[in-house]
C-alpha cells in the first residue's frame, strides 16, 4: 500500500477549540487549553488532530466567519501559541490539520470590506441587481428565490451600490467568486502559508458549494415554502472537479510530505464522491457526506422531527462502503461540531448509555474508511437538556426558533426540536473531570456545561479499564495493529434481525468478522467463528444471540 495513502490505519480528533480547553480563565476555549490536554489524545492513539477555525473572526458563526486567513484569533493566543501547539503535537507523532474556510469570508475581511465599497476586488464576491421591475431592499428583491442554509433568503441588500450580494450562509459570511481566478490564487496562496509554517492539511468547508452556475436561477421550491432550493445550481457545481484539481496542483503537488485533505460535502451523491477521492484524478483523499446524518431529518429539514429507521442507516453505509470501493476512499464519522452527539441521537443515553456508545463505535470505525472522533464522543459525551433560548449560542437555532415561531410553530416545540437537533448539542464544554465547570474553565463558561460532567468525565474513564475511552482507544489500536482493519474490502452480511449491521472484512487471507445489534432488545444471529478481537460485554454469552447493544468482532486467518 502507497505511503502516499498513510491515512488508510489513521484515526482523526476533531478539536473544536471553543469548548476544547480554557487555559487562561476567560471561559473560552484556547490554545493553551489545547497544549495542557496533548496526554489525551496520545493516550487515545489518535494519529491526526483537526482543528476547527481559530483565525481573527467577529464570531457570528463561531469562526466560520474568518476576517484573517493568517493570523489567530486573539481569543485563542498568538501565532507563536499555534507554533507551540503544532510543535507538541509533531513531538508526539500527532499532525494537525487546519480548517479551510473558503466558500466565504466574514463580511469584515478587508477583501468584503474593498469589495463593498466597490473598488478593485468588487468581482471577488457575488452580486447581482435586483430582480428586473424590483425596488432593491423590498421582499421578493432578490436575485433569485435561494435560501440561506441559516434562514431567510441567501442575499443581502446593500443600499449603497444599490446591488444584493450572495450569502449561502449568514448574511455576515459572503460567499468568494471562484469564478475569478485572483480568488483562486489568493486561496491557494493562504494554503501555501500555512503548509510552509509546517501544518499537515486541510478539512474544507462546504468545499462542494464553491461552484455555482453563473446563471444562478431559481431553485425548486418545496410546497408550503417560499424560498428556493439553489443546491442544484450549486452543489457539486459546474467547475467543482477543475478547481479542486488546480488547487491540488498549486498547492500539494511537487510538496514533499504526508498530507491530509477532507472536504466537506453536504448533499454530495456516491458517485460524485467517487471522483472527488478517486487518486488518479488527484482532486482530495476524502470526503464528509451527509447522507447517514440525514436519515432522520424531516421533509422540511433537519428541525423537523422523523424517526430513525436502522435499516435505512444500514442501507446507506453499504451503498458508500461499496460505492467507494475499488477507486476513492470513505470519512466515517458520527459526530462533528454541527450534529447532535450520537449516544443520544442514535443510541440510548439512559439505560444502555455504555453498551450503545460502544456498539455504533463499533459500527463505524471497522467499516473501510478513515475515522473522525469528535471531542467528547470517546467519552460518551451526551446531548444538553436546554431549558430555555438563552442558554444557546448557535446562530443556525437561534434563527431556526425565531423564523418557526414567527409562522406559528409553538415556542415549546421549538426548543424540543433543537433539544434533539440543534448544533449547541456538540459544543458544550468538554467533560475532562467532575470538578467545576468539568475541568474546563476557571472562570464563567461561554456556553453551559452539561449537568452530567459528574457521572461523564475523561479523568474517571481514563482509569477504568471498561470505559468508553478505553473502548475507543481498543479501536484506534485495533486499525493501527490489523491490516485488514485499514486496508480490508467490506462485504455486508445479512442477518435474521433488521436492526444488527453484520459484515466482514478481507484482506490478504484474512478475515474480521463484525455484527453489531443497533438495538435495545436481545436480537438472533448467525454465530460469527473465529477468535475474538472485540467486544462490549463481557463473558461470550449466547453465540446465536446479541444482547441489546452488543457489538462482537472475530478475525480468522
Ligand atoms: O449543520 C448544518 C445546518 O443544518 C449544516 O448544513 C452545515 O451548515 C453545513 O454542514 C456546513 O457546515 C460548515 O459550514 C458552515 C458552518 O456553520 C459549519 O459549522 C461548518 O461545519 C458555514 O461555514
Ligand atoms: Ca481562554
Amino acid at each position: 500500500v502507497a505511503t502516499a495513502q498513510w491515512w488508510r490505519s489513521a484515526v482523526v480528533y476533531q478539536i473544536y477549540p471553543r469548548s476544547f480547553a480554557d487555559g487562561n480563565g476567560d471561559g473560552i476555549g484556547d490554545l493553551a487549553g489545547i497544549r495542557q490536554h496533548v496526554d489525551h489524545l496520545v493516550d487515545l492513539g489518535v494519529d491526526v488532530v483537526w482543528l476547527s477555525p481559530v483565525y481573527p473572526s467577529p464570531g457570528d458563526d463561531n469562526g466560520y466567519d474568518i476576517s484573517d486567513y493568517r493570523g489567530i484569533d486573539p481569543v485563542f493566543g498568538t501565532l507563536e501559541d499555534f507554533d507551540g501547539l503544532l510543535e507538541d503535537l509533531h513531538a508526539r507523532g500527532i499532525k494537525l490539520v487546519m480548517d479551510l474556510v473558503v466558500n466565504h469570508t466574514s463580511d469584515e475581511h478587508p477583501w468584503f470590506v474593498d469589495s463593498r465599497s466597490g473598488r478593485d476586488k468588487r468581482d471577488w464576491y457575488i452580486w447581482r441587481p435586483p430582480r428586473p421591475g424590483r425596488v432593491g431592499g423590498e421582499p421578493g428583491a432578490e436575485p433569485n428565490n435561494w435560501s440561506s442554509f441559516f434562514s431567510g433568503p441567501a442575499w443581502q441588500y446593500d443600499a449603497a451600490s444599490g446591488e444584493y450580494y450572495l450569502h449561502l450562509f449568514s448574511a455576515r459570511q459572503p460567499d468568494l467568486n471562484w469564478e475569478n481566478a485572483d480568488v483562486r490564487r489568493a486561496v491557494y496562496n493562504v494554503m501555501n502559508w500555512w503548509l510552509d509554517r509546517g501544518i499537515d492539511g486541510f478539512r474544507m468547508d462546504v468545499i462542494n458549494l464553491i461552484s455555482k452556475r453563473s446563471e444562478l436561477p431559481d431553485g425548486p421550491v418545496a410546497s408550503g415554502r417560499q424560498l428556493g432550493d439553489g443546491f442544484p445550481h450549486y452543489g457539486d457545481g459546474p467547475r467543482i472537479h477543475e478547481f479542486l484539481a488546480e488547487m491540488r496542483r498549486e498547492v500539494f503537488a511537487g510538496r514533499p510530505g504526508a498530507f491530509l485533505t477532507v472536504g466537506e460535502t453536504p448533499g454530495t451523491t456516491v458517485d460524485v464522491a467517487r471522483h472527488y477521492t478517486d487518486p488518479a484524478r488527484a482532486e482530495l483523499d476524502m470526503v464528509f457526506h451527509f447522507e447517514h446524518v440525514g436519515v432522520d431529518h424531516g421533509p422540511s429539514g433537519k428541525f423537523e422531527p422523523a424517526p430513525l429507521a436502522v435499516p435505512v442507516l444500514l442501507d446507506v453505509f453499504e451503498r458508500w462502503q461499496t460505492g467507494l470501493a475499488g477507486a476513492g476512499w470513505n470519512s466515517l464519522y458520527w459526530n462533528n461540531h454541527d450534529q447532535p452527539r450520537v449516544v443520544s441521537r442514535f443510541g440510548d443515553d439512559g439505560r444502555f448509555w455504555r453498551e450503545s456508545a460502544t456498539a455504533l463505535a463499533t459500527a463505524l470505525h471497522l467499516q473501510r474508511g478513515t475515522p473522525y472522533i469528535f471531542q467528547g464522543e470517546e467519552i460518551g459525551m451526551t446531548n444538553m437538556p436546554w431549558a430555555s433560548t438563552d442558554e444557546l449560542r448557535d446562530i443556525e437555532s437561534l434563527r431556526y426558533h425565531a423564523e418557526a415561531v414567527g409562522s406559528g410553530l409553538d415556542p415549546a416545540e421549538a426548543l424540543t426540536r433543537i433539544r434533539r437537533m440543534g448544533r449547541d448539542n456538540a459544543r458544550t464544554p468538554m467533560q475532562w473531570s467532575s470538578g467545576r465547570n468539568a475541568g474546563f474553565s476557571s472562570g464563567t463558561p461561554w456556553i453551559a456545561v452539561n449537568p452530567n460532567a459528574e457521572r461523564i468525565n475523561a479523568e474517571a474513564q481514563r482509569r477504568q479499564r471498561d470505559s468508553i475511552f478505553a473502548y475507543y482507544r481498543e479501536l484506534v489500536r485495533l486499525r493501527h495493529d490489523l491490516p485488514v482493519v485499514a486496508h480490508g474490502n467490506f462485504v455486508r452480511r445479512r442477518s435474521p434481525a433488521a436492526d444488527v449491521f453484520a459484515f466482514s472484512r478481507r484482506f490478504d487471507g484474512t478475515e474480521l468478522a463484525v455484527a453489531v445489534n443497533l438495538s435495545g432488545r436481545a436480537v438472533p444471529i448467525a454465530p460469527l467463528t473465529g477468535v475474538p478481537v472485540l467486544a462490549n460485554y463481557d463473558g461470550a454469552g449466547d453465540p446465536a444471540t446479541l444482547r441489546p447493544w452488543e457489538a462482537r468482532a472475530v478475525l480468522q486467518h
